[in-house]
């Protein structure tokens, strides 16, 4: 018994010493999927996360750029939050090859996150 209750109480210390699961905002889904090979670009691309982004009245925080493989941005306008997932329309839907996409949000618990993705397009 004593053996036990000792094991659990290990057991116990090496939980609560597990670091918190933070809320930072990771990804979660996007149209087009990262990886994936498509054959036009979608009028609206976007990026959702697994927790909701800030939005700050009157201050940009959340960034999403989509960019063909020369660099060349293909988004038109600035992106737009709602809830998790940030959007961009795109305007040159003939772009072809690997596109990137690249964020910079800030997730609930205030911190900004940067990544990306790619994806294919194939005619
Ligand atoms: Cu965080």
């Amino acid at each position: 018994m004593k053996k036990l209750v000792s094991a659990l109480l290990a057991f116990g210390v090496a939980i609560s010493a597990a670091p918190s699961a933070g809320a930072h905002a990771s990804y979660s889904d996007s149209n087009p999927k990262a990886r994936s090979v498509i054959t036009k670009l979608p009028k609206l691309l976007w990026v959702e996360f697994d927790g909701n982004l800030i939005t700050i009245a009157d201050k940009q925080t959340n960034f999403l750029t989509v960019k063909n493989s020369k660099g060349k941005e293909l988004s038109d306008g600035k992106a737009f939050v709602g809830g998790a997932r940030i959007s961009v329309n795109i305007k040159d839907r003939s772009a072809t090859g690997t596109i990137k996409v690249s964020w910079r949000v800030v997730s609930e618990d205030g911190h900004p996150v940067s990544s990306f993705l790619t994806f294919t397009v194939r005619k």
